[in-house]
């Protein structure tokens, strides 16, 4: 299909969400979104979490498994899961709504390697949507810590701050976490690989977060709101812009043609009235005889 097509139809869709999203504005428990890319262990992470430790809520897969965003209602919060990013267009679509409605947004990452340079325009994407209120919103999780060998973890992780520290020119609070050593804390009654999985200490600052949000958190989404539907109003004049050149682009070498024909159309008409003009006057004639 058309470049052009889709590129509109993209708009209006977004154009629906934001006016969704709009009559939203008021839910009052900040929404936490796990974003990444595909197997970063985002949906494990959110059923440790919100303890669904022996029974999964957010479906977890060897094989790429979130296709849609899934939200989930805590006590103080509201998890949001969303596909992982970087393998399939429609689930980054879904990844970028899960992203549009977050107020907190955990940014996994799974090492042993530093950021990638599409990870990167993910974080420089994020930027774009929340400005500079990201600090404050942005939350960076290294995952799978109970695979870390030799410390590789504080390696990968020292390089990763100094990436994001370069691309957005602040240092995100970072946690360290293992979903699996969690569950086995658990599952053991073991407090402290529990606390060693880096779990609880996430999970209680996302509490201190959620609550810090909580009263400006309706302000905060209106002024999202706002810049977005700019944003979007400025892409919508800029393509009806781009498809006006590009119609007076197509009619123009018919232009010509439709002036010439239109010329030679009046010429033989008026030859014809000329014509008709003389046989009438003949016609008179004769019936004068
Ligand atoms: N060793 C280990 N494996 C984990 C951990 N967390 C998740 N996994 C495994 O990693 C794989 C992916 O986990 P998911 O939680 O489904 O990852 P995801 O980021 O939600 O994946 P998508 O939704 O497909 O993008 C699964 O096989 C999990 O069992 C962890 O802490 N340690
Ligand atoms: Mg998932």
């Amino acid at each position: 299909m058309d470049q052009a097509v889709l590129y509109i139809d993209a708009l209006e869709a977004e154009c629906k969400r934001l006016q969704l999203q709009h009559t939203e504005v008021t839910l009052l428990k900040p929404r936490i979104a796990a974003w990444g890319l595909v197997k970063a262990g985002k949906s494990s992470l959110l059923n440790m979490l919100s303890g669904h430790v022996h029974q999964e809520y957010f479906a977890t897969g060897a094989v790429r498994t979130t296709r849609i965003n899934q939200q989930l209602e805590l006590e103080h919060y509201v998890l949001v899961d969303t596909p992982g990013l970087g393998i399939e267009q429609s689930d980054s679509q879904q990844a970028m709504e899960g992203l549009d409605i977050a107020d907190i947004v955990l940014f996994v990452h799974a090492p042993p390697g530093e950021l990638d340079e599409e990870q990167v325009n993910l974080l420089l994407k994020l930027r774009d949507v929340h400005g500079d209120a990201l600090e404050q919103r942005l939350v960076l999780v290294f995952s799978l810590l109970d695979l870390d060998q030799n410390d590789a973890m504080a390696q990968v992780r020292e390089r990763i701050e100094g990436q994001v520290l370069r691309c957005l020119g602040f240092q995100p609070t970072c946690f360290e976490v293992s979903s699996r050593r969690y569950q086995r804390g658990v599952e053991l009654g073991r407090e402290g690989m529990k606390a060693k999985s880096g779990i609880p200490s996430l999970a209680l600052h996302l509490d201190q977060m959620s609550s810090e949000k909580a009263p400006s958190l309706a302000a905060a989404r209106q002024q999202r709101l706002m810049q977005r539907r700019e944003e979007l109003s400025a892409a919508l004049d800029q393509a009806i812009e781009r498809e006006q050149v590009v119609i007076q682009t197509l009619c123009e070498p018919y232009t010509h043609t439709a002036t010439v024909f239109i010329e030679l159309m009046s010429s033989v008409q008026s030859s014809f009235s000329a014509k008709t003009a003389e046989i009438r006057t003949a016609r008179e004639k004769l019936n004068s005889l």
